[in-house]
């Protein structure tokens, strides 16, 4: 058996999409063999850098690439201090091309080595949103159209529309739908202000308008983004009930997530938590008392691949399945990860899938097909992505914090974005 080592481990911060993605390519002691990453936490991603650059690289040269578990395990507690999403992310970009390289090297697409394929596509869901419930609809048709069987349903994002370009709602505000939004004191201060009760009572009405020009026939997802009091989420839940939903998502942060028993107790509502978790602690709990219905971890957030399957696995032995977070703010290589273990993990349930623009297909090129609502993974080696270094050169990194996690409410308060 050929002996391979780590000769070198690089980093770059491209933003193809206007969002800053973190990519990682580990070079090995032969020559051509490498493996991508994706350690992508966009509002931070300098921070990551630093920590592969700083810590990472100079304990990983010289190491053999093949002992992926054991690399994940002692750089995770190199630090002592522990799964944190920084610190996480840098150890994702590592884990991912390493699984793309040990791919490589048995020149076999990772889904082989995950347990071969136990779907031949992966379903697919998108943003459907608009300012109107007749914009959001006709979004919808577009999705079907498209061949989308699951959509994921936002009027004005998350908290409801209402922002002017400035980002500053002026003093009397037309909300979704025409619903008033309170008025607010003087002198405000900078933020991306939304109106709570606006928002939960328009989302009622949205989905009221959908099922009756949409029908029944398509799946229906919705984000609340953790944006609205514990309590008026649960009423919110209850209220969509008779909508039918796929399933709810984010209905509390990760920091009040005791209120989801309350939850329970009152709805059956599917419900999807985790992009925002990167501490075992934090989904272990929920899939254990079956709380929750799928897992939507970030996954370069939770360390990449190694942890992935474990969590998939986790969930599989208590019912849950995946819907692996999947915006823009994650890079091609991410992506092409989470379909790998979606081909072969058996408690697949959805996964978010944000259309690529043509320069992030030049940065990126390979990956899957894409094709009718499902994705395709080819039998190309490893994750079966590449990256153009030259191509990334042309879209350097904003390194700023973006304006949406500013969020406000009308009293000019600061809430969980
Ligand atoms: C989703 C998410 C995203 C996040 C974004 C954070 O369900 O796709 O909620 O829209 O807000 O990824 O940077
Ligand atoms: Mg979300």
């Amino acid at each position: 058996m050929e002996h391979y080592t780590i000769r070198d481990v690089e980093v770059f911060v491209t933003a193809p999409n206007s969002i800053d993605l973190v990519v990682v390519r580990v070079q090995t002691n032969k020559s051509g063999l490498y493996g991508l990453g994706c350690a992508t936490f966009t509002q931070r991603a300098d921070a990551v850098k630093q920590v592969i650059e700083t810590y990472l690289k100079p304990f990983l040269i010289g190491k053999n690439p093949a002992n992926i578990e054991d690399i994940w395990n002692i750089t995770n507690v190199s630090g002592y201090w522990r799964n944190g999403p920084i610190v996480n992310n840098a150890l994702s970009g590592i884990d991912m091309a390493l699984w793309d390289i040990k791919g490589k090297i048995a020149d076999l697409p990772v889904y082989e080595l995950l347990g071969g394929k136990s779907r031949d596509g992966v379903a697919l869901y998108r943003h459907t949103d608009g300012s109107s419930k007749e914009e959001v609809v006709e979004d919808i048709h577009k999705a079907i159209n498209e061949g989308y069987q699951h959509v994921r349903c936002q009027l004005g994002m998350y908290g409801g529309a209402g922002t002017n370009d400035t980002g500053l709602i002026s003093k009397k505000m037309k909300g979704a739908e025409g619903l008033e939004k309170k008025r607010h004191p003087d002198n405000l201060r900078e933020g991306q202000y939304f109106d709570t009760e606006a928002y939960v009572k328009s989302v009622e009405e949205l989905f009221k308008y959908i099922r009756s020009n949409v029908g029944e026939n398509i799946e229906l997802i919705h984000d609340i983004h953790e944006r609205v009091p514990p309590i008026e989420a649960i009423k919110l839940a209850k209220k969509l009930e008779k909508f039918n939903l796929f399933y709810l998502e984010d209905p509390f942060p990760p920091e009040q997530l005791e209120w989801i028993k309350m939850l329970r107790e009152q709805t059956s509502t599917p419900i999807a938590i985790g992009e925002l978790f990167s501490h075992p602690n934090d989904w272990k709990h929920l899939i254990i008392s079956q709380q929750i219905d799928f897992i939507r971890a970030h996954i370069s957030a939770i360390g990449g691949i190694t942890p992935a399957k474990k969590l998939a696995i986790l969930g599989e032995i208590f019912g849950v399945r995946t819907a692996w977070h999947g915006p823009g703010d994650i890079s091609p290589i991410g992506v092409a990860a989470h379909f790998h273990i979606d081909t072969s993990i058996s408690n697949f349930g959805i996964q978010e899938w944000t259309p690529m623009n043509q320069e992030l297909k030049k940065v990126f090129p390979g990956g899957p097909i894409i094709k009718e609502g499902y994705a395709y993974l080819t039998d190309a080696p490893g994750l079966g992505i590449d990256f153009c270094e030259e191509e990334a050169l042309a879209y350097p990194p904003r390194n700023k914090i973006p304006e949406w996690t500013l969020a406000r409410i009308y009293d000019g308060t600061a809430v969980k974005p």
